[in-house]
């Protein structure tokens, strides 16, 4: 069990399902956002904390073994936006870890780093990044200054570039991008558990049939997703409109995200 596992983001979707189902993973549970965290139960410590404020996420990181690392701009905004939630923030989080002796990192990167890939093709961790929005530009900032500070520093982080991390697949996209709740604990404990963890791309996807992403460069954490979005696939037919072949959603990678304008305002 570890001591204390920092959530930044708590108060999101990925952060409220987490807030649940790490609690028996650690003695305590400190939860942070710029949002409201409600009431704190006996093993959670909350914090307000807007990530772009470098002191306050230096404050933030102190006596904590691990950090999931979730909060910030989660979709397509205007870059001023973007820039101070997840370039400054990330830097921010980066060297609050340096000072506060290198708790293991998971950075929620996103398939919006590879968006503009075509479904037809198969990725390995190591294809260049083709983003498809400044979303995903400013999640492949992230992944280099984790990396920065693992070679320069030797910070360990997992960067999970995830798919699609909901209940259950919502779309014919998602039968290929999900990640089920379940599997992402099961990988957050991989990594943190893991004797050695470097600074590692984990493709966030569940054993999917239809799955576009090679993980077997990780294969050294020992993580074994357990749920398939196939088993789900008769519903999302039955329930949801096959989108036409050249519409982005079934084209690209990261579907309607490539759809996207530069937000100006
Ligand atoms: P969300 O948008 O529900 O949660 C993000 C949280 O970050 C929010 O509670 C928000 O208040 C907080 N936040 C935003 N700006 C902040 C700031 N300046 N300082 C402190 N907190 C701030 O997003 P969700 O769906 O829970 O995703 C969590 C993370 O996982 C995000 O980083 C997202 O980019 C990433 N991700 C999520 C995927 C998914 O399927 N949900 C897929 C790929 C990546
Ligand atoms: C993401 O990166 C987003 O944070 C999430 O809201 C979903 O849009 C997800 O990707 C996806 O591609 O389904």
């Amino acid at each position: 069990m570890l001591n204390r596992i920092l959530i930044t983001g708590a108060a999101g979707q990925l952060g409220a399902m987490l807030r649940e189902k790490l609690a028996p993973h650690a003695r305590v549970l400190r939860l942070s956002d710029i949002s409201d965290l409600g009431q704190a139960a006996a093993n959670e410590e909350l914090v307000t904390c807007d990530l772009s404020d470098g002191a306050a996420v230096h404050d933030l990181l102190a006596d904590c073994d691990a950090v999931v690392h979730l909060g910030g701009i989660s979709v397509e905004k205007n870059f001023d936006l973007i820039e101070a939630a997840n370039l400054r923030g990330v830097y921010n989080l980066y060297e609050a870890a340096r000072a506060q002796g290198f708790p293991r990192i998971i950075f929620a990167s996103s398939n919006h780093t590879i968006g503009y890939y075509e479904q037809n093709q198969r990725l390995k961790h190591s294809d260049p990044f083709r983003p498809d929005s400044l979303y995903g530009v400013s999640k492949i900032f992230g992944e280099a200054v984790a990396s920065l500070y693992h070679d320069k520093f030797g910070q360990e982080s997992a960067l999970v570039r995830i798919g699609s991390c909901t209940p259950a697949p919502e779309n014919w996209r998602m039968l290929s991008t999900w990640l089920s709740h379940d599997d992402f604990v099961s990988l957050i404990m991989a990594v943190f558990n893991a004797p050695r963890l470097g600074c590692t791309v984990v493709w966030g996807q569940s054993a999917n049939d239809a799955g576009w992403w090679d993980n077997s460069h990780a294969a050294f954490l020992g993580w074994t997703p357990k749920d398939n979005a196939a088993r789900h696939a008769a519903q999302v037919h039955a329930q949801v409109p096959r989108p036409d072949r050249d519409d982005p959603v079934a084209r690209y990678q990261g579907g309607v995200f490539t759809d996207e304008p530069i937000h100006k305002t």
